[in-house]
């Protein structure tokens, strides 16, 4: 109870479902946002959301003479705050949709993972119970029923969170858990993504070191399931076809200053030029820093897509370095609208969008806080308007800047590949929801030809029409459908190019589509790209 608790009041988790709360039965200490749009009439179904926003938990004192409470949270991830966005936006847009669950609301809830296995696992188990006691039982009572879980984020979290799903047959729709090991049905079963296979990115890769003839190539791979199978899988088949590794490295979980040296140390003193990095843009950025401090220039670094158009790794000055990288990005789209909902946003919403507004701002809200009420007192009293907010002192913010004018990756619709990722996720499960709710009974799938209830159905029955599911996504045409819980393997090869003002823009310099059949895979210019230093021929591997 006490962890739960403490939970809901820290970071960690932020609950706020509208309008389904108050006929809930399930016990929820929550923030309930009943501001809004509603119509009572409609049936309601609520989506679990979980993503990275913070990037680790906050270390505990080890002291086991008090009550444990569960860990806060630390290093607010700009990047993914935008897909936790992205997902409500998704949803707003549904939920306004004629042809899309008509007679449907979705409400949502959403976790911090807090890019941690434990968190994941905690958030999961209060998903399913509806309570902040984190004990299995998934249903709470007379309440709007649970759909699928959209997320964890990274493939380690996904592997613990699918497990115990999994045993209750609940879906999960993950945006950016790439891992091959997750394709694995038996271990899996209900596990689906929007983001292609891991098996084909390394067989990307791995064709690419071919192509280039390199044959002599160092890795580094992140401490976790997307590093470690990624890399293996790269390894094996550039190993068969002859290449030579000359290094391979482990990036560590746990900032750690001597193993980044090391690290470091190795790619000065190795005669390798191709260096393959399969990691997180966070559990990367560390050893960037690094070797831009010790100047590591002349090296062609091959990207995964965690990193490949991350802000995190693509800071000013890291040209010298990174300059020429050639790496896979997942499909990117335009969102119509999304970046307007971003700018949009409500400062007081929850407990998460406060810490962004302060952390962007480097201010506190208590000021805008303030203000707020007593605005809102005068309103009542007299029932006028009283005097704008004016500017706050220094330190604190009116919750009135202008998110706009910021340049932060949060608010950069350039380049939406997991934000995509994200959005294709909530409307699966919508559309999954939509083909469960208009089953023509003595045509369902079920037993007997039955249909399953939208306002009561088991988890079995969505995973059903999950996995049958087939839509087309809106403005990009884009068609979904899930062949064994996985989608396509398609990734835009980019090229870091250094532009007139010394940025580093992604050029696409070809792509390579694993669904399609071997021969017409990938396609590549060689002529567009420009490796490092500004040359044009490509670098020999030694
Ligand atoms: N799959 C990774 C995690 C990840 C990620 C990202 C994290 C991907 N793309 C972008 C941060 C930003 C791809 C995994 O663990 O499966």
């Amino acid at each position: 109870m006490e962890l739960g608790r403490f939970l809901l009041g820290l970071c960690a988790f932020f609950y706020f479902y509208r309008s389904v709360s108050a006929e809930s039965t399930c016990k929820l200490k929550a923030k309930f946002n009943l501001s809004g749009y509603k119509n009572v009439d409609k049936k309601k179904v609520v989506i679990g959301g979980m993503f990275p926003v913070h990037r680790r938990i906050a270390s505990t004192d080890g002291n086991t003479s008090r009550v444990p409470v569960s860990s806060g949270c630390e290093g607010f991830n700009f990047r993914t705050f935008r897909w936790t966005q992205t997902m409500l936006f998704a949803i707003n847009e549904i939920n306004k949709k004629d042809d899309l669950l008509p007679n449907t609301d979705l409400g949502y809830v959403i976790y911090d993972s807090c890019f941690t296995i434990s968190k994941a696992v905690e958030g999961t188990l209060t998903y399913l119970t509806g309570q902040d006691e984190a004990v299995p039982n998934y249903r709470c009572g007379t309440g709007a029923p649970l759909a699928a879980l959209v997320g964890a984020g990274g493939s380690d979290l996904s592997i613990a969170t699918a497990r115990i799903l999994g045993l209750y047959h609940f879906p999960q729709v993950s945006y950016c858990s790439s891992c091959s090991a997750l394709e694995s049905k038996f271990q899996f079963p209900t596990f689906l993504r929007t983001i292609p296979n891991d098996k084909h990115q390394s067989t990307a890769m791995a064709q690419l070191v071919l192509h280039f003839g390199w044959t002599w190539v160092g890795t580094i791979a992140a401490d976790d399931d997307y590093g470690k199978y990624g890399i293996k899988d790269f390894k094996e088949q550039v190993e068969e076809a002859g290449v030579c590794i000359s290094f391979s490295e482990t990036l560590p979980k746990v900032s750690s200053p001597q193993d980044i040296q090391r690290i470091v140390d190795t790619v000065v003193e190795s005669t390798a030029k191709i260096i393959v990095v399969f990691s997180s843009d966070v559990d990367l950025s560390p050893l960037i820093l690094e070797l831009l401090r010790h100047n590591v220039t002349n090296r062609t670094w091959v990207a995964s897509e965690a990193w490949v158009t991350s802000a995190l790794i693509n800071r000013p000055g890291v040209s010298s370095v990174l300059a020429g990288t050639l790496g896979f990005g997942v499909k990117r789209a335009d969102i119509p609208d999304l970046r307007r909902h971003l700018l949009d946003l409500d400062p007081y919403s929850d407990l998460l969008t406060e810490e962004f507004w302060e952390t962007m701002f480097n201010c506190t809200l208590d000021y805008g806080r303030a203000q707020r009420q007593a605005k809102q007192r005068a309103e009542e009293v007299n029932g006028t308007l009283s005097r704008a907010v004016r500017g706050a002192p220094e330190g604190l913010c009116t919750g009135r800047e202008s998110v706009a004018q910021l340049t932060n990756t949060y608010a950069d619709v350039s380049q939406l590949r997991i934000t995509y990722s994200v959005y294709k996720a909530v409307y699966a499960v919508a559309h999954a929801l939509h083909n469960l709710e208009h089953c023509v009974n003595g045509q369902g799938p079920f037993t007997g030809k039955s249909c399953a209830d939208i306002t009561n159905f088991e988890p079995w029955q969505l995973m059903y029409y999950l996995k049958n599911v087939r839509f087309r996504v809106p403005n990009t045409g884009e068609e979904i459908y899930f062949d064994e819980g996985d989608v396509e393997g398609f990734y835009e090869i980019l090229n870091w190019q250094v532009n007139s003002q010394g940025e580093v823009s992604y050029v696409g310099v070809g792509h390579y589509n694993g669904s399609a059949a071997s021969g017409d895979r990938m396609t590549i210019t060689n002529d567009s790209i420009v490796w490092n230093n500004e040359v044009l021929e490509p670098p020999r591997s030694v």
